[in-house]
């Protein structure tokens, strides 16, 4: 997309002030984000074309985010930095839609910092603090919300996406990754008697952020404490364990997600500490003792998920997510994989923390 593209898009938006320039932000699998700059003392924003082969119903989406939103504003002390803000488009819409694509505008907050891993304990408790505020400001939320993401951070929905996939084998890896295929399959059964407690209802279901990697945060530059969480793309009814274990597999991994040297990944568990002490701050008393009991399980979950979505990409020719070079994905797979076992390693530390904790 060119400038003159791009500020035709930009236009269509209730945006105030005269638009300076619009830059390409970041590195997001999924989105494309640019940074809206406009002249003057006028408010910058953030414009996104939002991946509609991964969201079917960005209106759907948007109707989401736009409630979550103004239910969070009514609450806290500061509404314009403290969560995102929805800019519609001039004709009221929350959306624009330019043939195939779908575009959505939000307010940029300034002096904000995001990360793209935790690099000290208090950064991973502040993260914690986050997520774990976020998730009590959405306690109360009462009005049904679309599901943008059929069986997201549903493993049994994976799984019979995982069949398929290896059945159709439409880029003829499957014979090359027996090693790999074994490693989801030897986790088959624990992963589906976890989700099969939130199925019957024994793990109780909220309204959860889905999305928790550390770059889904923001951080307020002068004080260093959390602002928001951003990225609200995902936000729909799920266990909050969901959360809590995406945030682990992020915060607390030492090397990058797709590290090339598995020597540098492993899971840190004074980041494991930090950021359930700083989550069990906010949400420690409203929990229940299952999900307190299968708290450091779901980093197994969302870990082990993880593997399992970048294998099954890689398998169906890497559709899903953004790619930088040709093997990717199954990079991403490994390093994903070294995670996990890392996690199921210090597994039992992590339950004595939690305990300590709670
Ligand atoms: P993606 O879907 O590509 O991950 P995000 O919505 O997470 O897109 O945005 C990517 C990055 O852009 C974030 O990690 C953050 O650094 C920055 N960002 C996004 N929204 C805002 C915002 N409203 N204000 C300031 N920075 C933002
Ligand atoms: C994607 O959109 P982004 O980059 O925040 C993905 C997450 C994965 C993550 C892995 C909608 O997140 O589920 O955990 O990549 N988002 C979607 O880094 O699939
Ligand atoms: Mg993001």
């Amino acid at each position: 997309m060119n400038q003159e593209q791009l500020l035709a898009i930009a236009k269509q938006f209730a945006i105030e002030g005269e638009i300076a320039e619009i830059k390409p932000l970041g590195e997001g699998f999924i989105n494309d984000t640019f940074v809206v700059t406009t002249a003057g003392d006028a408010p910058n924003y953030i414009l996104q074309r939002k991946n509609h082969n991964v969201f079917p119903d960005v209106p759907g989406m948007m109707d989401n985010i736009l409630a979550v939103t103004e239910h969070i504003k009514k609450k806290v002390a500061d509404p314009m930095r403290e969560t995102l803000t929805v800019i519609p488009a001039c004709d009221g819409k929350l959306y624009v839609k330019d043939g195939e694509n779908f575009w959505a505008v939000c307010l940029f907050i300034a002096d904000t910092a995001s990360y793209d891993r935790a690099d000290s304990p208090e950064l991973a408790y502040q993260g914690g603090v986050g997520i774990g505020r976020f998730q009590a400001l959405l306690a109360d939320f009462d009005k049904p919300l679309n599901e943008t993401i059929k069986g997201f951070h549903n493993i049994r929905w994976r799984f019979k996406q995982w069949d398929e996939t290896i059945a159709a084998d439409p880029a003829g890896r499957v014979k090359d990754l027996q090693q790999e295929i074994g490693w989801v399959e030897a986790r088959r059964g624990e992963m589906l008697d976890f989700w099969s407690k939130v199925e019957s209802g024994e793990i109780p279901t909220h309204v959860t952020h889905n999305d928790t990697k550390i770059s889904n945060i923001l951080f307020d530059k002068p004080t260093g404490k959390v602002l928001c969480a951003i990225d609200l793309d995902t936000v729909m009814s799920s266990t909050s364990l969901n959360d809590f274990g995406d945030a682990i597999r992020s915060y607390t991994n030492t090397g990058a997600e797709d590290d090339k040297n598995l020597d540098n990944v492993e899971m840190s568990i004074e980041m494991f500490r930090a950021y359930a002490e700083g989550y069990l701050s906010e949400q420690r008393s409203s929990m229940k003792q299952i999900e307190l009991d299968y708290l450091a399980f779901s980093a197994r979950y969302i870990t082990f998920e993880q593997v399992l979505r970048f294998l099954m990409d890689y398998i169906d020719g890497d559709k899903y997510y953004r790619t930088a070079y040709a093997d990717h994905n199954l990079v991403r797979t490994h390093a994903q994989y070294k995670l996990l076992q890392s996690i199921e390693r210090q597994y039992d530390q992590m339950c004595a923390i939690v305990k300590e904790l709670s």
